[in-house]
């Protein structure tokens, strides 16, 4: 499990809810009072478009000046006059809000520890340690179950988007196990955190909290309720604020972005996908076999590129018959505990790292997303 402060939105907050969450069971819980609609209706797509009259938050918080944790930061003082300045809001609304935030030691104790990096790659058996973290009885089963429940929706998005549903619910499973981790933390607490007593990614961060106070008056959704991981991404698909704000969508057609609500978290995850670049009818991975002693030299990783003919000369071949091979496929190495795997990576593979840099993760997905589509398929048959 990678567990780094890399300069990417979504992706960090994606990989640090892996380990802060890991065997919560808590139930998806919506942070505020939204509508939620069972039955499907026309997807509106995203809207991000500036207003010229501020939206009114959903709670009308007011206090004089700033009290709590955060008093005395003068850097929080420029960002509030910021947020009046170019967005409209009223400062003792944000004085009030930041009154109620909390510092959290914990993280910036947690993140001091994560810093040195380590390096030198995966050792033998990495792959295979975090593969059982997700293709799990519970992971599987929780996929197939929501397919079930929710598969007018995977449909609709596949119609739409191109993104086949196992897809959709890989990277459900492995971020949330269905709701089931989707994070302890107050949102507020943790980007007031972050923005502004982790001077490294003070600027990102910054960035996340101001999107997330734009989300939350667009939605209507009190700053103070939300929960999500300790780096802020939120809901099923744990989308930081900026991912919500370019990508999210209104799937369900009930008027409100809700990172909560599985109908807007599928479509939301497809717009993702495509906006990324994804291919339909194009597969993630193919396996390769190695021969000779060349292979071992050549560079892997999602972000290497090849054609086949490099990789022949290396004495690398695709395991199976590929119907319209891609110009460039990246080479993965992936250290099982019965040794090391050698595969190829396609587009859709690149796109799926998009969410969360890395292999593992990817490949995570795509397994995951394989065995819920076997388990799927298995159980329609047998009705
Ligand atoms: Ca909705």
């Amino acid at each position: 499990m990678r567990i780094s402060i890399t300069p990417l939105h979504l992706v960090i907050a994606a990989t640090l809810v892996m380990s802060g969450c890991a065997g919560n069971t808590a139930a998806v819980k919506k942070p505020a009072p939204l509508t939620s609609a069972s039955t499907l209706k026309t997807p509106v797509p995203s809207a991000t478009a500036r207003q010229s009259t501020p939206p009114v938050p959903a709670v009308n918080y007011s206090a004089a000046k700033i009290t709590g944790d955060y008093a005395g930061y003068p850097v929080l003082g420029q960002f509030i006059q910021r947020m009046a300045d170019e967005h409209g809001f009223s400062r003792e609304y944000l004085y009030a809000v930041f009154s109620k935030a909390q510092r959290k030691q914990w993280t910036l104790d947690y993140l001091s520890k994560e810093t040195g990096g380590g390096g030198g790659g995966p050792a033998p058996g990495a792959w295979s340690r975090y593969r059982a973290q997700f293709l799990t009885h519970l992971h599987i089963n929780g996929g197939i179950e929501f397919w079930h429940k929710h598969r007018a929706c995977l449909q609709q998005a596949a119609d739409r988007y191109g993104v086949p549903p196992e897809y959709i619910l890989g990277i459900m499973g492995v971020e949330t196990a269905f709701g089931r981790n989707i994070g302890k933390h107050r949102i507020i607490d943790a980007l007031t955190t972050l923005a502004f007593d982790y001077p490294r990614r003070a600027a990102y961060f910054t960035g996340e909290l101001e999107k997330f106070l734009l989300m939350t008056r667009a939605e209507k959704i009190d700053p103070l309720k939300p929960v999500g991981s300790y780096a802020g991404a939120m809901g099923l698909g744990q989308f930081m604020p900026s991912s919500f704000l370019q990508w999210a969508v209104d799937f369900n057609g009930d008027g409100v972005r809700d990172l909560w609500q599985p109908e807007d978290v599928v479509g939301s995850i497809a717009n993702y996908f495509v906006a990324h670049g994804w291919h339909p009818n194009e597969p993630v991975v193919t396996p390769a076999a190695v021969s000779g002693a060349q292979f071992a030299a050549l560079e892997t990783g999602f972000d290497t590129h090849y054609d086949l003919k490099a990789l022949s000369q290396s004495g690398i071949r695709p395991a199976r018959a590929m119907a319209n091979p891609p110009d460039k496929l990246s080479l993965l190495r992936l250290r099982a505990s019965h040794g090391d795997e050698y595969w190829l990576g396609h587009p859709n593979f690149y796109v799926i790292t998009r969410y969360n840099h890395s292999t593992h993760y990817a490949m995570a997905v795509h397994e995951l997303a394989q065995a819920i589509k076997q388990g799927y398929l298995d159980s329609v048959a047998a009705r």
